[in-house]
């Protein structure tokens, strides 16, 4: 794989952490964990792997993106407004009155956004619209979605797998954040998997890839190209993340939502700073 674009993977990742850290500094206290832990993903999605066009963010041939578990649209404003979608800073008025930037995803408020999620299980469905519609209309969209280990509570994520497979809609990738936790506590304890959510989705009928560290941006370049190249169904992602990772204050906990101390927040910032300096700083 080329080194030189590993590399920028990396440094976006980094500039993703940050900038997810500084919009939720700007409300004080948000969904840190389950934003943290899908910064890598995105990085890779919207570095290198989808066709966007930030200047037209509704070009009917783009690929799709679905950010199923909408609590985490904070890492996806930091995304987006890296993206040159609008000004970074717009971005700092997260969950304020008349914001763009609502706690949970909403196309109908912020630029770049694709389908408007935040109650869990929905968006995959939403996704699985857009595939098959994409394909109805012959065009070469894809569709990227993004779903919780928690989230896979829902039922309606299994109809829409049992779908998305009797459809073949091999335009489709689900991406599962496989954090092991969710709001309350260990999925394991509020509601286990039984023989795991990758088990389930393959038995689904589902084309399925275990990326061991799904914060490895090598990883899970690897695992996209490999659904790519996948025909006549679509393709599960299991990402093993770590909920909060990068965040001081909430990595070691793996909490849901946050609401650190200011000095907590400079001190989490300035970590991020310089670990965005040192992964520069690699070669
Ligand atoms: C239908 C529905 N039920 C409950 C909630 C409240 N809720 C928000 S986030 C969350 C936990 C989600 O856990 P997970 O999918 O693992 O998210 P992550 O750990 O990746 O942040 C819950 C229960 C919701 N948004 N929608």
């Amino acid at each position: 794989m080329d080194k030189q674009k590993l590399h920028e993977l990396r440094v976006f990742a980094a500039e993703i952490r940050l900038e997810t850290l500084k919009v939720i500094a700007s409300r004080g206290f948000g969904h840190v964990g389950g934003s943290m832990s899908m910064a890598d993903a995105m990085a890779v999605l919207y570095g290198e792997v989808m066709h966007i066009d930030p200047k037209n963010p509704r070009w009917e041939d783009r690929d799709w993106f679905v950010l199923s578990k909408g609590h985490g649209g904070p890492v996806m404003y930091a995304t987006l407004g890296l993206k040159g979608y609008y000004p970074m800073e717009s971005a700092y008025t997260l969950n304020q009155p008349n914001t763009n930037f609502p706690s949970h995803t909403d196309r109908s408020k912020t630029i770049g956004v694709d389908l408007t999620t935040g109650s869990l299980g929905q968006g995959m469905s939403e996704a699985i619209g857009a595939a098959l519609g994409s394909r109805v209309q012959n065009r070469p969209s894809r569709v990227y979605v993004a779903v919780g280990d928690g989230e896979c509570d829902e039922g309606q994520i299994w109809e829409g797998a049992q779908f998305a497979a009797h459809y073949k809609l091999d335009n489709l990738v689900c991406l599962v954040d496989n954090n092991g936790r969710q709001l309350d506590g260990a999925v394991a304890d509020v509601m286990s998997h039984g023989k795991g959510i990758g088990a389930k989705f393959d038995a689904f009928g589902w084309n399925v890839i275990d990326v061991a560290d799904g914060n490895d941006v090598e990883q899970i370049l690897g695992a996209l190209e490999q659904a790519k190249a996948c025909k006549g169904k679509p393709t599960c992602l299991i990402l093993n993340t770590v909920k909060g990772k990068g965040a001081t204050f909430a990595e070691p906990s793996g909490a849901h939502s946050s609401q650190p101390t200011k000095e907590q927040w400079d001190e989490a910032i300035a970590a991020s700073e310089a670990a965005l300096a040192a992964v520069k700083n690699e070669k």
